[in-house]
């Protein structure tokens, strides 16, 4: 879906004097956020959908000179629309979100949805930055340290109680062309702060825009989703589990070949691509 940023300009209902004064005091207290006209999509970035909400990322960048996702264009800013308000964020100079996907989703349970990306600082690379959706404005609601040297990225895996404590939890890979540190992290505000890690897995393929190499199942049906992903490498396929908050590798299944592309979960039926071209059905019990 491709947003037409004109008609989406934003509308404000009545009365309008006072929302004007409300507007004027957020710009004040929230300097990086603003209402915006004319606004610039990042040339790939993904819209997502969620409710009566739609995100994508906008002011395209070349201020991080990285190119993980196949560019060195990344986003300095992002957007969330909802009943016809657009809501801005645009980052300062010193980091950039190195990303393609916005994804919302309810960390605190409070009914809204937070905004979940990946926030990379020119001198110190890449974290997890969660932000608030309030009535007017963006506002931080917590980061994660960052890795701590620069051009050292991670991708989100999902948000989902992966525990089965009842409490969401984000699940990222930690540079997955590196160690490959997948890991837990709960929203402890204002940090977002790691839980557990089992090191040695990836879900993104250094230069490509494919952030979906991992993908969510609930293999053995006890309503606590398993994390599918190849190992690093990509010549094994594993399900890891964090139930209990102890990571436990199920399963892992060695491939015929290297894992380029992973479809979503069909059942006990997994899917890859190949290097070479080929698909391989993989069963995953
Ligand atoms: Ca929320
Ligand atoms: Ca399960």
């Amino acid at each position: 879906m491709t947003v037409n940023i004109d008609r989406a300009r934003t509308t404000f209902p009545a009365p309008k004097k006072l929302l004007l004064a409300a507007l004027v005091a957020m710009i004040v207290a929230q300097p990086c956020v603003t209402f915006a006209g004319s606004l610039v999509q990042l040339p790939d970035t993904e819209v997502t959908e969620a409710g009566e909400y739609v995100a994508y990322f906008i002011d395209p960048t070349t201020r991080y000179d990285h190119g993980i996702l196949g560019d060195k264009i990344e986003a300095g800013g992002l957007v969330v629309e909802r009943d016809g308000t657009q809501l801005v964020y645009r980052l300062p100079d010193d980091a950039v979100f190195e990303d393609r996907r916005v994804r919302l989703a309810d960390i605190d349970r409070d009914g809204v949805p937070e905004i979940i990306v990946v926030k990379s600082y020119i001198s110190c690379g890449s974290g997890i930055a969660v932000y608030r959706i309030c009535d007017y404005s963006i506002v931080s609601f917590g980061e994660s340290n960052a890795v701590g040297i620069a051009h050292r990225w991670l991708n989100p895996v999902g948000v989902a109680d992966f525990t089965g404590s009842g409490e969401p939890m984000i699940a990222a890979v930690v540079t997955p062309h590196v160690a490959g540190s997948l890991r837990l992290y709960r929203f402890n505000g204002p940090d977002i702060v790691e839980v557990v890690r089992i090191d040695g897995f990836t879900n993104h393929i250094a230069g490509t825009q494919n952030l979906d190499l991992s993908r969510l199942t609930d293999i053995d049906g006890d309503r606590v989703p398993e994390i599918v992903l190849p190992t690093v490498g990509r010549r094994s396929l594993a399900i890891v589990s964090f139930k209990g908050g102890r990571p436990r590798i199920v399963t892992r299944q060695a491939i015929d070949g290297k894992i380029v592309s992973l479809d979503p979960i069909r059942g006990e039926n997994a899917s890859v691509g190949l290097s070479d071209g080929r698909r391989m059905a993989v069963m995953l019990r």
